[in-house]
């Protein structure tokens, strides 16, 4: 029996109410907007909606329920109404350094097979470890949610010793295809060996079986599920309106990057960085070899891209396909303009000081954010509501 409440949940459920319903924020659980370092900011308000213990994605259910997974390996359902509740039979994590439970994702046909995605660290023989996939239908029982019928669909190859850099963001595409982020596992050279899947980006059948149209499909095995090579630790992708594919990775020493992702595109590492390796030793920058796709943005000093969204909601027109990065050194909420294959930063949103972890878009198209590490705080940027109901009864939002 793994479900249950936490206090400080429980306390933060009628704030939380207030929120999912859409409404206007009270005293005590909004902060006014911080002016924007730069840019065209639009006016948004800022609610708490619940505090979690090193969350690292989450992803909104079609009931307006939310999934957050703590890496530790507690995947909480909060309900509309606010509460927050430990789904049982969540597969048993590999807990430690970078790893744990990961990335959580919905089925496209979610509301029909009820199927849930989640990434996670899995130990292996020898203290070896690797990033894995799973899937399981999410069920209401009685006694609360669970998972059921839950089967692995991939596995990082091979696992390795070590626990950073697992990556392993789980998205999918407008296509219905399964994207995962698979990083180098601080191990460099693997990113560019196509029998290994570390370094890469895959594109997969929604049960874990490669695409027969994969661009490396025909030399079979680990290459077969590997659409773009040479990557880092890619901790965030999201696609843009128009179909294109955005990628963000944390660098070594300088070098975080941008990249629009390419067909069989090889992004360079670990034989190109515009940062360097920790040690000191340097690593020839892009602008050296034009053979790989240099990033469209990079950053020095680093921001630590934690996750990325492509925004294409309606609370916020002026945003609508900006890009948002989680910064967990930067401690902002990167914007990015998009302009085709083009993009530059706008803005750095500061929500308080705080490492972020993860952004998604919700409901009416609020933007989502969670902070990193213990304690961590869910966050929603909203639109404020129409000044002629500011203090009094909440508002619901169009869309909500
Ligand atoms: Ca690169
Ligand atoms: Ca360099």
């Amino acid at each position: 029996m793994s479900t249950f409440f936490r206090p400080h949940q429980r306390l933060l459920a009628a704030t939380c109410l207030a929120i999912l319903a859409g409404c206007s924020s009270g005293p005590g659980n909004s902060a006014p907007a911080p002016q924007a370092a730069s840019g065209p900011a639009g006016p948004y308000v800022i609610d708490e909606a619940g505090v979690f213990q090193e969350p690292w994605a989450m992803a909104f259910l079609p009931d307006g329920a939310l999934l957050v997974t703590e890496r530790a390996g507690t995947l909480q359902r909060v309900d509309a109404d606010g509460h927050a509740t430990a789904v049982a039979s969540v597969p048993e994590v590999a807990y430690g350094g970078q790893g744990g439970l990961g990335d959580v994702a919905l089925h496209p046909d979610f509301a029909g097979n009820r199927l849930v995605y989640l990434s996670y660290a899995e130990a292996g023989q020898g203290n070896t470890r690797g990033a894995a996939v799973a899937r399981a239908r999410l069920v209401d029982r009685p006694e609360g949610p669970a998972l059921e019928d839950l089967e692995v669909i991939w596995r990082q190859v091979p696992k390795v010793r070590g626990q950073g850099h697992y990556a392993h963001r789980l998205l999918f595409g407008p296509d219905g295809h399964l994207w995962i982020s698979s990083g180098d596992r601080q191990k460099f050279d693997p990113a560019q060996d196509m029998e290994s899947s570390l370094g890469k980006l895959l594109r997969l059948n929604d049960d874990g079986s490669a695409p027969a149209d994969n661009p490396f499909a025909d030399q079979g095995g680990v290459a077969a599920q590997v659409w773009a090579l040479g990557l880092r630790n890619p901790l965030g992708i999201d696609f843009d309106a128009e179909g294109r594919l955005w990628e963000v990775e944390m660098g070594p020493k300088g070098g975080d990057e941008l990249n629009l992702i390419e067909r069989g595109g090889n992004y360079g590492y670990p034989l190109v960085s515009n940062g360097d390796h920790y040690d000191g030793r340097p690593i020839p920058d892009h602008d050296t070899r034009p053979e790989f796709i240099a990033p469209v943005l990079d950053w020095t000093p680093v921001i630590s891209p934690g996750a990325l969204l492509v925004y294409k909601g309606e609370a916020f027109p002026q945003w609508r396909g900006n890009a948002f990065i989680a910064g967990l050194s930067s401690e902002a909420l990167i914007r990015v303009e998009l302009d085709g294959t083009m993009a530059h930063e706008a803005e750095r949103i500061d929500l308080g000081g705080q490492r972020i972890r993860a952004v998604e878009q919700g409901p009416g198209g609020a933007i989502w954010v969670l902070e990193d590490g213990e304690g961590a705080r869910l966050l929603r940027l909203g639109p404020p509501p129409p000044p002629e109901d500011q203090g009094t009864t909440p508002e619901v939002l169009p869309g909500t």
